[in-house]
């Protein structure tokens, strides 16, 4: 598909990958695309509305719900719900699984959507960059059920598309159905997503670290060598130290630009921050899409079997050679793994 392509001319081009020919999966991506211009609209004027600082209440994770987070979420339930192409969905801001029931068509619906609605929402206040990450599987349960929680707790090898879209300077899709990684620009002046990165790869190589090293003196003695490594002299060391506070901002640019993101365990957080199924497990799976790698330092993200809907996890993704070496560091540590 060639470049400035819509994303609904890619998506009808790229109908001829789904085995599930039915279209409910480009209905879904469609369903998306729109949400993703609503919030767009609302985060780009955040500043200018009542919309700022908390809902006044807290989410699962027990973090203050900034309103955005609340809207972001209302948006993106509405327009599933609404399009009846979907049997349930987990969000970082449900506190369980919504069960999507009602018409025939959603009860026969055969997927299921986890989302966090809006990552990175500490950064609303102070207009940094936010995102919103999705992961859709197809459900394992008997179609015309209720959807169960083994609909949700499937490894990421599972996933059917996954995606991001980053509220930066420019507003981006980026998603994949298992066919590459491909990235959309919107043009707000006609509100229509543009196909600006066709087919991303992550340089096997680079030389950026994200991580908060606010918390060195918490992490793991691998985390502390391998940082120890990136500040050294030598070859195309020391690396640059670039963190956002954004998963998608900081996973965005080292896909562009080659590097590591690392949120690791520490005595803060003894599993980690990051929830494995809406935010490792996608962008793991864009990750190894686009040539790259994520694991928890120690196994395969992809693999790692969910336990519960809201699980941490460690999380090291980014150029194939940068989280390999950061690997090794980790493995002379096997008793800081947490599987
Ligand atoms: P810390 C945002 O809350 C988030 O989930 C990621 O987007 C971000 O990379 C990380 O947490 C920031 O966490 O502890 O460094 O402030």
């Amino acid at each position: 598909m060639q470049k400035n392509s819509t994303l609904g001319e890619f998506i009808i081009g790229n109908q001829k990958h789904f085995k599930y020919a039915a279209g409910e999966l480009s209905r879904l991506i469609n369903s998306i695309r729109l949400a993703a211009k609503v919030v767009n609209h609302e985060v780009n004027k955040a500043g200018l509305v009542d919309i700022l600082g908390d809902a006044g209440d807290t989410n699962i994770q027990g973090e203050d719900q900034q309103k955005l987070d609340v809207y972001a979420n209302e948006i993106f339930m509405k327009r599933l719900i609404n399009r009846q192409i979907v049997c349930g969905i987990a969000s970082e801001e449900e506190d369980d699984f919504v069960t999507i029931s009602g018409s025939d068509e959603a009860n026969s619906s055969k997927y299921v959507v986890l989302i966090d609605p809006l990552d990175g929402s500490s950064n609303i206040d102070v207009n940094v960059s936010v995102g919103t990450i999705f992961s859709i599987y197809r459900r394992v349960t008997k179609p015309g059920t209720p959807v169960q929680l083994e609909d949700f707790l499937q490894e990421g090898n599972k996933q059917v598309a996954a995606g991001y879209i980053v509220y930066g300077t420019s507003t981006m899709l980026v998603y994949t159905t298992g066919h590459g990684v491909n990235g959309f620009t919107l043009n707000p002046a006609i509100g229509t997503f543009y196909l600006s990165h066709p087919n991303m790869k992550f340089p096997e190589d680079g030389s950026i670290y994200s991580i908060n090293e606010g918390y060195y003196s918490h992490f793991p003695q691998g985390v502390k060598d391998y940082l120890k490594y990136c500040q050294m002299e030598e070859g195309n060391r020391p690396y640059k130290a670039r963190y956002i506070g954004s998963l998608v901002s900081d996973f965005h640019r080292n896909m562009i630009k080659g590097g590591i993101y690392i949120y690791p365990t520490s005595s803060k957080a003894p599993q980690g921050k990051l929830r494995l199924l809406y935010e490792c497990n996608p962008m793991a799976f864009l990750a190894e899409q686009a040539g790259g790698k994520a694991s928890d330092g120690y196994i395969r993200m992809l693999d790692i079997k969910p336990i519960e809907l809201h699980q941490r996890v460690p999380f090291f993704c980014g150029s194939k050679n940068m989280v390999e070496v950061a690997e090794k560091f980790m493995q002379n540590h096997p008793d800081d793994a947490t599987y």
